[in-house]
């Protein structure tokens, strides 16, 4: 099983067969551009109005935005990179202890993306964890690094709560109630997943992650700072998300396209990797609750347009999603009214 993990796994002169694309699927790391950047927020400005514009502006045209001064301290964003780091650098066996293919496991480090579904695999490892409500998962989480569970539940707390004052700008950017979109995600559900990305001799040949939409309502990334990898679909265009200093950044997932009645989109992004240095870079996912009842806002969809999505569970979505490949159409176009 230890082959599979590639963090644990050195000198590669050559890309294994099972991670090259075919020609078609490329990332073309050439035609990316490199001079468009994504809006960048200061949710620290006194103007509130002004905010919710912006966010908005952000969610409508691109579905990718940055924050700073967002209140999430920087000692707990530098413990968590450190951690993480520290985490990828264990022994092999001390990894596989919590080794796992299976996508319904609430906390497993595993590789690439669906492994057993996938014929070419992606340059990622990762350990994913649930994250709400803390007491409930955190027992699970690693043990080792000994200091890893206090760290991950004290940024889980903290990113917690700019994922719901995210919520709350989003909602009235659509000019909805301040609480209407936390309210129709019921008790909401947080994911993360430590992405690491080790140095790849072929860069150009593979994907950390292949183009895909998030399944969930809102994404909160933190990516190194020093090592740029995230790209982010822009009409035709690939376009690199710079990273900012002390900033995350934020994504419209498919669930807050279906709530906002397709105003706001969940965009393709991808990862791609580099030859010189290993990436890291902690996706924190806000999720309905699975119980919860997808459907736009009926201030939406009164302008007679009608909903573009029939009614569906996050439950009967995230099966969905998992039981497909990553690079696949967009998962929503099977929700749609007939
Ligand atoms: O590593 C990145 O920049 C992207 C991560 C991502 O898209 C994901 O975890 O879904």
């Amino acid at each position: 099983m230890d082959a599979k993990i590639i963090s644990s796994r050195i000198g590669f002169s050559n890309l294994p067969e099972s991670y090259v694309r075919q020609e078609s699927e490329r990332p073309r790391l050439s035609e990316v551009s490199t001079c468009e950047n994504i809006p960048v927020i200061d949710l620290g400005g006194e103007d509130r109005s002004q905010i919710i514009q912006q966010v908005g502006d952000a969610c409508k045209n691109y579905g990718f935005f940055q924050v700073i001064n967002h209140g999430v301290s920087l000692e707990a964003v530098a413990k968590m990179v450190a951690v993480g780091h520290e985490f990828f650098r264990l022994p092999v066996e001390e990894k596989l202890k919590v080794y796992s293919d299976d996508p319904t496991k609430t906390m497993r480090l595993s590789t690439s993306f669906n492994f057993n579904k996938e014929k070419v695999h992606n340059w990622r490892d990762f350990l994913r964890l649930h994250c709400y409500p803390l007491h409930k998962y955190v027992p699970e989480w690693p043990s080792n690094p000994p200091s890893f569970k206090q760290i991950v539940s004290n940024y889980c707390r903290e990113v917690r709560e700019l994922g719901c004052r995210l919520e709350e700008l989003i909602s009235e950017s659509l000019g909805l109630k301040k609480e209407e979109i936390k309210n129709a995600l019921g008790e909401q559900e947080q994911h993360m997943a430590v992405n690491y990305y080790p140095p790849c001799p072929e860069p150009e040949l593979t994907y950390g992650l292949p183009a895909h939409t998030d399944p969930n309502l809102l994404t909160i990334l933190f990516q190194d700072l020093g090592v740029e990898g995230l790209q982010v679909l822009k009409g035709d265009n690939w376009v690199a998300v710079h990273p900012h200093p002390n900033a995350f950044v934020i994504n419209i997932g498919d669930q807050l396209q279906a709530l906002s009645n397709g105003k706001y989109k969940s965009v393709w992004h991808r990862a791609i990797v580099n030859a010189n240095q290993a990436r890291m870079s902690v996706a924190s996912f806000f999720c309905p609750s699975y119980h919860a009842v997808i459907r736009a806002s009926k201030t939406l969809t009164d302008d007679g347009s009608g909903a573009i999505y029939r009614d569906f569970t996050y439950e009967e979505y995230y099966n969905k999603f998992w039981s497909r490949k990553l690079d696949q159409d967009h998962c929503l176009e099977h929700f749609k009214q007939q």
